[in-house]
């Protein structure tokens, strides 16, 4: 057979294992066809050098925001998922948002397809947030997304006046969740604990970003986490807890994967393995001017910039607790949850201009919109946790894990495996080539104007890694090579377009196995419904 593309000289790492040095990838209509030590070249073959670089399968990026109507400031798909292919994925699944007042999810769909379609650099797919479950939604047409949309996963939100729901409604939710084998992805954070500290705040003047942590203590992280794994166990439904932050949240979770055969997953992401809260102090701005000189800016407001929820934590244990989880295996897959907003924008994250004269109201921690990016530099940082020697004991990952993590996991979890997520006869040839030389001289420091977003900041400003993605391949095509300069306004790097990304029409999470023997709900010992007859193809 004459491969399309050979990529050779390859140090190839899957989630289990580095295979050893050598090893070419033969490449056919974007499909790996063979991984051997020589592979031979036809005419037309093209060849890329990996010079004895480490490649990993293109990143999944399993949680990103883009283009919901709460973040109008935030990246849209083009600029998302630009930003996505410079940090070296090749998949993205960013949320369809359900309106309170949608009584259908099939216009919700539509509005996505229509906001991302030629719009995506990188292949992709959407979850669905679910705000309101009727008779209808759950009985006809989550079963249409699945079956048509290939859309297989929901996300549920236990805060936020717009978007939470009770338990009633979770539980409906996840028994049908159950029954079609979607997985189920909660944020966890106690809505009223929130309000109740909010109102306390204001109501003390204590209304600058820092307090939006105060508000949001582990404890409604670790009250809400132990309720959703309740709720899960009852209905036998298999759950995935997003942007987990916090050491007691996280222990629930291990108790119950290590009790239940019920798989209770649990998701980070980099800013919570990195950043403190502190941060949200911040009172002034660093500014850099034509000459390249940089001053400090006063601006009370400069630590909205770092205000997520669940917020970044306190203390350097709080960041060890994820580490610990990330280690130990209780957590499975670590995502950007990219959902950023401008800072300098009106309706972004800055102060917002108040007319004294004409309002009494004042600008307060509880009106800034929460999210970071973090879309570009997941995969960098945490390559530097699995290659940096100098990586402090305890915040290593090594390489397999860290595919395992970035890539295999996510691919797993929601539908995509043995497509995305692996280098591999049959796997999409979507790969990514670490630059081969590392010197000690080498650090590259992360600065908002190496990144592709079309966000006004970082929050990971000033930290250093000590590798970027050196070439990108989508499904066997070069899309990003960091060595080549600015081309077309795509950015520098980028050789891919918008219109590159397909749409993913996913299968069913892989890991979702419903507990057999449990009775159900509302069934005596012994008793059975439908409810025995699941399982998961
Ligand atoms: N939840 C998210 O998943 N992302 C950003 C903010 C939030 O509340
Ligand atoms: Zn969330
Ligand atoms: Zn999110």
């Amino acid at each position: 057979m004459d491969f399309d593309l050979i990529v050779k000289n390859a140090i190839i790492v899957t989630a289990t294992e580095v295979l050893q040095p050598g090893l070419s990838i033969g490449v056919k209509d974007g499909i790996i066809v063979a991984v051997a030590l020589f592979l031979p070249a036809g005419p037309d073959t093209k060849i890329v050098d990996a010079e004895g670089a480490y490649v990993t399968p293109g990143g999944v990026d399993s949680h990103v925001h883009l283009h919901q109507d709460n973040a109008p400031t935030g990246d849209k798909w083009l600029t998302g998922s630009r930003s996505a292919l410079a940090g070296g994925n090749t998949t993205i699944l960013a949320f369809a948002s359900q309106k309170r007042t949608d009584e259908s999810l099939y216009p919700v769909v539509e509005e996505y397809h229509n906001r991302s379609r030629g719009q995506s650099y990188i292949d992709y797919g959407f979850h669905l947030i679910l705000t309101r479950a009727t008779a209808k939604i759950l009985q006809e047409e989550l079963k249409v997304m699945i079956e048509q949309e290939g859309i297989t996963s929901l996300k549920l939100y236990m805060t936020y006046p717009a978007m939470k729901l009770g338990d009633g409604d979770m539980l409906d939710i996840m028994m049908q969740a159950r029954e079609l084998g979607v997985t189920t992805m909660i944020h966890a954070e106690n809505s009223d604990m929130i309000d109740m500290i909010t109102t306390r705040l204001l109501k003390h003047s204590r209304t600058l970003p820092k307090f939006h942590a105060i508000a949001r203590p582990q404890i409604a992280e670790a009250e809400a986490t132990h309720r959703a794994i309740s709720l899960s166990t009852l209905t036998s439904t298999p759950i995935l807890i997003v942007h987990m932050s916090s050491p007691v949240a996280l222990s629930h979770a291990r108790k119950a994967q290590s009790k239940s055969l019920l798989p209770v997953h649990a998701e980070s992401c980099p800013h919570y393995m990195y950043l403190l809260s502190s941060n949200l102090a911040a009172t002034s701005i660093t500014t850099h001017d034509d000459h390249g000189h940089s001053h400090e800016v006063d601006d009370e407001w400069a630590g909205s910039r770092h205000v997520c929820a669940p917020p970044l934590r306190h203390s350097d244990s709080d960041l060890q607790s994820v580490w610990d989880a990330v280690n130990n295996g209780t957590i499975t897959v670590i995502s950007s949850d990219h959902a950023p907003t401008l800072y300098n924008s009106p309706g972004g994250k800055r102060k917002p201009v108040v007319d004294a004269q004409a309002s009494s109201s004042v600008p307060t921690f509880a009106q800034i919109p929460n999210g970071l990016p973090g879309i570009e530099t997941r995969l960098p940082i945490l390559f530097s946790a699995a290659t940096d020697p100098s990586a402090p004991a305890g915040r290593r990952l090594s390489l397999p894990r860290f595919v395992e993590l970035t890539s295999t996991n996510p691919a797993k979890m929601y539908g995509l495996a043995g497509k995305k997520g692996s280098i591999a006869p049959g796997y999409d040839a979507d790969l990514v080539v670490w630059y081969p030389k590392l010197h000690d001289d080498a650090n590259i420091t992360i600065t908002n104007d190496i990144l592709h977003h079309s966000i006004d900041y970082t929050p990971f400003e000033g930290m250093k890694v000590c590798n970027w993605p050196r070439y990108v391949l989508l499904r066997g095509e070069m899309k990003w090579d960091r060595d080549v300069e600015l081309r077309d306004g795509h950015g520098k790097g980028i050789l891919g377009k918008p219109m590159d990304g397909q749409y993913l029409k996913r299968a069913k999470g892989e890991v979702l196995v419903g507990r057999l023997g449990q009775t159900p709900p509302g069934m005596l010992e012994g008793e059975t419904d439908n409810w025995m007859t699941y399982t998961h193809e």
